[in-house]
């Protein structure tokens, strides 16, 4: 089996991108032993402190964005970072290359019921003449992105990678080598299974409220089949299934808070996760337009998300078709 490093050079991937993406490996190598020992570590339960979102920090949260940070600055390649846990971005190393934005550990509510969670991070380039403590050197459309990824620590810890060249899983094996154990990932362009919080449903657009109607009348209804639902309260452990067989995960604006574009974060979310799946031949948007055109204003802003197998995306999209003018506005496309 293939070491990560060994299948990246045969991809002919830039030497010092596989530097990094080995770091931030080492990082959640770290990540993943902690979870692993939970409640004999201490690790589970939540802090005293809220972070940028508002949200009650997991004490992984805190412990697992802190390791991603010391590593990452302690790569020379790394020009800054942005973090869901940090407020504003970290500067690293003033001759760096890179910037990574990252979700240091996604679905933590998750953590002490010892269901999956994950990082999610991006890789983009420093532009010229920008320093990675500018705010502005992040704010890069997702088309940008030179790799991006997840590390799910599932039963066992998978990385799902895209440098741009496709998708491949790596298994952190005993020995602490992620190993290639699946590659070219496709998504099904249909599939028979949603992921949507359906506890949302009567604040959403009435456009998504008929689109996820019609998926409940199964076979009675005009889509003349049936459908099957998950919802693991997780986006890293979603795309990983839609990656894996294919189906349509969405998290739609809905009213309770018309001034925000959704609930996922664009910068360490919702462009990382589009990436991997246009990558692997599905669609991700906001219902009105893909995600990774939109020209980010806010290191830490939302964004509406239905992504995964094309075709079913591009049905949900078209139950929206006629108010888009409208609305890509306020959904910031
Ligand atoms: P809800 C986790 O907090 C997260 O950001 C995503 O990983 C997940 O898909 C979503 O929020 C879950 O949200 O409202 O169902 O708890």
């Amino acid at each position: 089996m293939l070491l990560l490093s060994q299948f990246l050079k045969q991809q002919e991937t830039d030497d010092n991108l596989i530097d990094l993406i080995g770091t931030l490996m080492l990082a959640c190598k770290e990540v993943a032993i902690q979870l692993r020992e939970g409640a004999l570590a201490g690790v589970l339960g939540s802090t005293e402190d809220t972070n940028v979102q508002g949200e009650t920090q997991k004490k992984m949260d805190v412990i697992a964005n802190d390791l991603l940070k010391k590593f990452l600055l302690d790569n020379p390649l790394v020009a800054g970072l942005a973090s869901e846990e940090e407020d504003l971005p970290v500067a690293g190393n003033p001759d760096g290359r890179y910037l990574v934005t990252f979700d240091p550990l996604d679905g933590s509510s998750n953590i002490d019921i010892n269901v999956s969670v994950g990082t999610i991070f991006s890789i983009l380039e420093l532009p010229e003449g920008m320093s990675g403590a500018d705010e502005a050197a992040y704010l890069q459309a997702g088309r940008k992105q030179i790799a991006a990824g997840y590390v799910l620590y599932g039963q066992s810890a998978v990385l799902s990678l895209t440098t741009g060249k496709g998708v491949n899983f790596f298994t952190l094996a005993h020995t602490g080598d992620f190993l290639l154990t699946r590659d070219n990932i496709e998504i099904p362009a249909d599939t028979n299974e949603f992921a949507i919080n359906m506890s949302n449903q009567r604040h959403w657009e009435p456009e998504m409220q008929s689109y996820i109607d019609e998926l409940l009348l199964g076979v009675e209804g005009n889509r003349g089949k049936n459908f099957n639902m998950r919802w693991i309260a997780s986006m890293v452990a979603e795309v990983h299934r839609v990656l894996t067989r294919g189906g349509i995960f969405a998290y739609p604006w809905d009213k309770r808070d018309e001034s925000k574009p959704g609930k996922l974060r664009l910068m360490y979310e919702g462009n990382p996760m589009s990436f991997l799946i246009e990558q692997a031949g599905g669609l991700s948007t906001t219902c009105y337009g893909n995600i990774m055109d939109i020209e980010p204003q806010k290191i830490h802003q939302r964004v509406a998300v239905a992504l995964g197998s094309k075709n079913e995306v591009e049905t949900a999209m078209e139950f929206h078709r006629d108010s888009a003018d409208s609305k890509a506005a306020r959904l910031n496309r």
